[in-house]
């Protein structure tokens, strides 16, 4: 409620500590199921610090404006984005993915072929700009299946998803030969690796996923996931300007002349935090940063194995779905004892993210844990 007087500060803040005690710490290394992490230092010094700025009205912003510029930068050319290319900084991966199909849906056309393993927040997309998912199914591999997408092609076909880093096992789907069904039918590509986006140029033998393959238009890349950046950070990369004016309308009083983004007000404070892990980390840092994941998870796949409940995949992106029983059960008897994991309906199990905040001593302390869960539902 709304106090007729306002409270003292320090009352307020010990009133919000309280609370804060009651959310879990990414530092205890037990919130095994987000793909979120705990924002790098140099991240949350730079947020701080432009807290106050706003994308959306760039005059009195400049500095603002241009850090957006810079990560912008950074990105495009870690996804070989050529000349020409554009991005927005955007707070996630589902308004990324909304806005690639904004793009996609100027075409006139309502069909949007997606792989069963895509996220979520292309079902909010298609309810919003009325558009028809036509779902592609996925090989032995759990990717999407290039026959299955082809099937699906036809003439209303507005866009083609393909997804490097899928939510529930980090697989990537071929994009290079979605990438030529693309160019041969006209439609728009959009890549998903919101999550991998961050993880895969630094992994060598990775699959290709960005604008080096012939045929991807659009990329949504999560700062706030594998990025290390804080909450919100999301990207959204396109392969030419021209597709942000597509879908740009006039904004005749703020100092901008136009947006494409959703959002009008926008962090700049997001904007500077990502520039600065960006720069603070640089391709060594991130590919440290990938490694050690990757490393974790084939730990946890290892002493999974061992204990009688192997992954269904080895980890190609540090996520593992495990399948259980009764995967609810066993998600709310892990949840009582302190271990946050997530569902992986697919697969019907289990999921496990080894995000940076994930120490092999936690993967150690988590399996017997997940054991006794299983048998304590049985
Ligand atoms: N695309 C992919 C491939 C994703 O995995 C996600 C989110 C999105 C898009 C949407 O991104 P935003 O949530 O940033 O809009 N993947 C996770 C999920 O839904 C997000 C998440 C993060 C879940 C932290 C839990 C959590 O604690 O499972």
């Amino acid at each position: 409620m709304l106090p007729a007087k306002g409270r003292p500060a320090a009352e307020v803040l010990a009133e919000l500590r309280a609370l804060r005690a009651e959310d879990q710490a990414f530092a205890s290394g037990r919130v095994l199921g987000s793909m979120c992490t705990a924002p790098h230092p140099v991240a949350v010094q730079a947020y701080q610090m432009f807290l106050e700025t706003n994308l959306g009205d760039p005059a009195w912003c400049r500095g603002a404006q241009e850090a957006e510029r810079r990560a912008l930068a950074s990105i495009l050319g870690l996804l070989h984005a050529p000349g020409g290319s554009d991005g927005l900084l955007v707070s996630g991966g589902a308004e990324a993915n909304l806005t690639a199909l904004r793009i996609a849906r100027r075409s006139g056309l309502r069909e949007v072929i997606l792989p069963r393993t895509a996220h979520f927040s292309f079902l909010k997309a298609c309810d919003l700009l009325d558009m028809e998912p036509r779902w592609a199914e996925l090989d032995g591999q759990f990717r999407v299946d290039v026959g299955s997408v082809e099937a699906q092609l036809g003439p209303n076909t507005a866009c083609i998803v393909g997804i490097a880093g899928t939510t529930e096992l980090g697989t990537v789907d071929p994009i290079r030969e979605l990438g030529a069904l693309a160019l041969e039918h006209a439609a728009h590509l959009h890549v998903d690796a919101a999550f991998g986006g961050f993880a895969l140029p630094f992994l060598p033998g990775a699959p290709g996923f960005d604008f080096a393959l012939a045929g991807v238009d659009s990329l949504t890349i999560d700062p706030h996931k594998m990025g290390m950046a804080p909450i919100p950070a999301g990207c959204l990369a396109v392969r030419t300007a021209e597709m942000l004016r597509r879908i740009s309308v006039p904004t005749p009083y703020v100092s901008t002349e136009a947006q494409a983004s959703l959002v009008g007000t926008r962090p700049g404070a997001a904007a500077a935090a990502t520039h600065a892990v960006l720069q603070h980390l640089g391709e060594a840092g991130y590919h440290e940063v990938a490694q050690r994941c990757m490393a974790t998870a084939r730990l946890l796949a290892k002493r999974l194995r061992e204990a009688g409940l192997p992954p269904v995949l080895e980890p190609v992106l540090p996520v593992l779905a495990v399948p259980v029983p009764k995967p609810e059960p066993v998600r709310a008897a892990l949840a009582k004892q302190g271990w946050f994991v997530s569902l992986a309906p697919l697969t019907r199990g289990i999921k496990v993210v080894c995000m940076p905040h994930v120490r092999p001593e936690h993967v150690e302390a988590f399996v017997p844990a997940l054991r006794a869960a299983v048998q304590e539902v049985q």
